[in-house]
């Protein structure tokens, strides 16, 4: 099955044996040469920093065409690495797009297909302590089988740290540190005021596997900067993995419906923006500024890989965890956060590895979020985990510009709808519209084509047919499904 294909095969790892040597000689001589392979080997292990914005439209980067959002930073990045404009995620909404992205498989076959999340809060309800401990967003996790990239790179001789949105489940079992993480600070279900660290009114803050309200009233990126600012500091001799989800741009969850579902940013960044007139044009300016306000975080950070000489060896990685929500520009595509068409799973992304991959490219390849840790596998040269079923590919050849992409096809499921592309084509079956629609000339998904295309209808559905049927015969996973 092509989806299976192109598993990254290790790289050759240095060895010092087969010395012609005496005895003595070859332990001495062995022993040097053991450390200085250490050396280069740790030389040649990139830290990796893995981040991800919550809810950003396509358009929403200045290196994307944006006629009013302010990045300089993100723009740099594109500047100095990779800029894709057909990636994907698994998921038009946080909680699985997530749990792909760290186990590098489709949601259906991880079994973390739908949010852990309470419903009551919708009606603006407060849950009381004792509800609230046996609630969805409180007793749902990722299966804890899953093998998580961290795990992998840690068990490799990573420092492993997770810092801001974590949304795979709050009960200690399901907590990073638990699953390969050495570090963690941040909120542990699906989102937050910025300032008081609540969601609906309930304490989300975390600092390892512990509850705190240190930071209450602090401004949330700034607080994810900050540690990552520390972690890299720490341990700027070993290889990191840091793994930085923002909660900006999402809206704040907060039972103020004043507040409710608009993000949040400090006053300085809002001034960088006119005040809007109307309401449509006022959650613009606050989600404009909440991504400014993130992007200055991003450029702090990027800025102190430059001062401590690391941004070299460091595999940088940017997307959006799904598509622009609230206050968002998803131009030009159709639909967005939690639709199946284009505007809910084509995210922007940007990839920088300086002197690995080329700079200020535009790369137009079909890649997905499935790729990012057979990519990080190969980038470190760690061999995949046995037995276990990966979904994407290592897409390095692919940025580099050495070959096209070996992604043919790409399925979503969720919640009663469906979607899948195969290659130019792109079927969607959703609440909210469907059809059959040619991407190479049609990015937009205006002209339903499936009168003028029945065999290409029949083909691009059999395949999904043929995913599904793959999908619910993996072994069964996660906190849904009934096995
Ligand atoms: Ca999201």
């Amino acid at each position: 099955m092509a989806l299976r294909a192109g598993l990254p095969a290790p790289r050759p790892r240095l060895r010092c044996g087969k010395l012609s040597y005496g005895p003595m000689k070859f332990r001495l001589l062995a022993a040097v040469s053991l450390l200085g392979a250490a050396a280069l080997w740790a030389a040649e292990k990139p830290n990796i920093l893995l981040i991800v914005s919550d809810d950003q439209g396509y358009r929403d980067l200045g290196a994307a065409g944006s006629p009013d959002i302010k990045t300089p930073h993100l723009d740099r990045l594109a500047r100095q690495g990779v800029r894709l404009t057909s990636f994907y995620v698994t998921c038009p909404f946080c909680t699985p797009s997530r749990a792909s992205l760290l186990t590098g498989r489709y949601p259906q076959r991880n079994g973390t297909y739908d949010l852990f999340r309470n419903d009551r809060v919708d009606e603006g309800y407060l849950y009381k302590p004792w509800e609230y401990e046996v609630s969805p967003e409180r007793i749902l996790g990722l299966d804890t089988r899953e093998v998580l990239i961290s795990q992998v790179l840690k068990q490799a001789g990573y420092a492993t740290a997770v810092f801001g949105k974590w949304d795979l489940g709050s009960l200690r079992r399901f907590l990073p540190l638990q699953r390969g993480f050495d570090d963690f600070y941040g909120f542990v279900n699906t989102s937050i005021d910025y300032w008081t660290h609540e969601r609906y009114g309930i304490p989300s803050m975390y600092r390892g596997n512990r509850p705190t309200t240190e930071d209450k009233g602090t401004y949330a990126t700034w607080l994810f900067e900050r540690e990552t600012l520390r972690f890299i500091e720490a341990h700027r001799r070993q290889p990191f993995f840091i793994y930085l989800p923002f909660n900006a741009p999402h809206g704040a969850s907060n039972l103020d419906r004043r507040i409710r579902g608009m993000p949040q940013a400090p006053g300085k960044y809002l001034d960088l923006y006119p005040s809007g007139d109307d309401l449509r044009s006022e959650v613009r300016r606050k989600y404009m500024a909440c991504v400014t306000a993130m992007d200055d975080a991003i450029g702090r950070i990027l800025a102190r890989l430059d001062e401590l000489g690391l941004a070299e060896n460091t595999l940088v990685v940017f997307l959006s965890d799904n598509g622009g929500g609230s206050g968002s520009d998803n131009a030009p595509l159709r639909g967005r956060k939690s639709w199946m068409f284009e505007g809910g799973v084509r995210v922007p992304a940007i990839v920088r590895w300086p002197g690995k991959l080329p700079a200020g490219v535009v790369n137009d390849e079909f890649l997905t979020a499935l790729e990012i840790f057979p990519t990080f596998l190969a980038a470190a040269g760690v061999s995949a985990p046995e037995g276990v079923v990966l979904d994407g590919f290592d897409m390095l050849p692919v940025l580099a510009g050495k070959q096209p992409s070996p992604r043919k096809e790409m399925f979503w499921l969720a919640q009663g709808e469906y979607a899948a592309r195969v290659g130019r084509w792109k079927l969607v079956r959703s609440r909210r519209g469907s059809g059959l629609f040619d991407l190479a000339g049609d990015i937009g998904e205006t002209k339903d084509l499936s009168e003028e295309k029945p065999d290409v209808l029949a083909r691009v559905q059999s395949r999904y047919e043929a995913w599904l049927k793959a999908m619910e015969e993996a072994e069964p996973r996660g906190p849904f499904r009934d096995y």
